[in-house]
């Protein structure tokens, strides 16, 4: 099938808590196009929903899931990954994909994120970020890029940024990409075979908290931002963003690594077996 056809085929509607609307997001928010990329990817993939899990943690990100019309579970600020990681070793037969922010994934969250890229567990993590705490009113988080203004950072922020991919990459992620919100095709399709990927893969999803970092750095209203996002990006992954000390500009997006590494739950299982059969039970 093309991909109009598909685009005409796949109604966002018949995923969605249509009973929760209107949603609470802001305006022009990038999260809405992740949540739109992450459903029509499951849509092509042809996920039945009583097998899909969503978890997510707190933040204007982990509200996102709620509006998923499957088996949806709002954890605890930077948990996601610990309850996702509980959730696929029980039920190894679902499909579990973490939705989190950036502030949740990799302030709070970062230890979690880390040790899920070293165990390599099937699950698919969606890090949204929007370089910014954008739920509790615009704080600084790893992600800010540098001499941006935010409600703690009133100067200027004056930290070193995190490179999300690199950090999962070396953390031992088995799959790495990124994309922005702009390109929802893109998203979708990067997201799908992070899904198909066996193994921990880690996406980071580039989007637009309009409301407070876009208004307090004048970055203009959300069509600005989202076409601001064209000079950020590198297309076709690895190897084309220049080091660079703060967030890379212009940024590599697509599937940035990929590395055959044994799935934990497998290894897990196997080796529980083993043991069972050597003490015959
Ligand atoms: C344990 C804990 N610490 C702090 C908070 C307060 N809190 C709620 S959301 C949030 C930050 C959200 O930022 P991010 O994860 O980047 O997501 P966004 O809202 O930007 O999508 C914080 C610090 C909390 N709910 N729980
Ligand atoms: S505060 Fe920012 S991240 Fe949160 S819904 Fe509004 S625009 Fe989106």
């Amino acid at each position: 099938m093309n991909e109009i056809a598909r685009i005409t085929d796949f109604d966002v509607k018949d995923y969605l808590r249509l009973h929760l609307m209107p949603h609470f997001m802001c305006p022009g928010c990038g999260h809405g196009i992740a949540l739109r990329s992450l459903l029509w990817a499951v849509h092509d993939l042809g996920i039945d929903r009583n097998r899909l899990a969503i978890v997510s943690g707190i933040g204007c990100s982990g509200r996102v899931g709620a509006y998923i019309d499957a088996n949806t579970y709002h954890t605890t600020h930077g948990r996601p990954l610990a309850f996702a990681t509980g959730l696929k070793l029980a039920r190894p037969d679902l499909t579990v994909v973490v939705i989190a922010g950036d502030g949740d994934c990799l302030a709070i969250g970062g230890n979690h994120l880390i040790h899920a890229c070293r165990r390599n567990l099937d699950l698919t993590c969606l890090m949204l970020n929007n370089e910014i705490y954008g739920m509790t009113g615009g704080q600084v988080s790893p992600t800010t890029a540098a001499t941006r203004v935010t409600s703690t950072t009133p100067s200027g922020n004056a930290e070193p940024t995190f490179d999300a991919c690199k950090l999962a990459d070396a953390a031992g992620a088995s799959f790495v990409g990124r994309e922005v919100t702009r390109q929802a095709p893109a998203l979708k399709n990067l997201i799908k075979s992070a899904i198909e990927h066996d193994g921990f893969s880690f996406v980071e999803v580039m989007t637009d908290c309009t409301e407070i970092y876009g208004r307090k750095n004048d970055l203009g209203e959300s069509p600005e931002m989202i076409l601001s996002q064209k000079c950020d990006m590198v297309p076709d992954g690895l190897g084309n963003a220049p080091d660079q000390p703060f967030r890379p500009n212009p940024m590599a997006t697509g599937i940035l690594a990929r590395h055959a590494r044994p799935e934990y739950g497998r290894t897990y299982r196997d080796r529980a077996a083993d043991l069972r059969a050597e003490k015959g039970r």
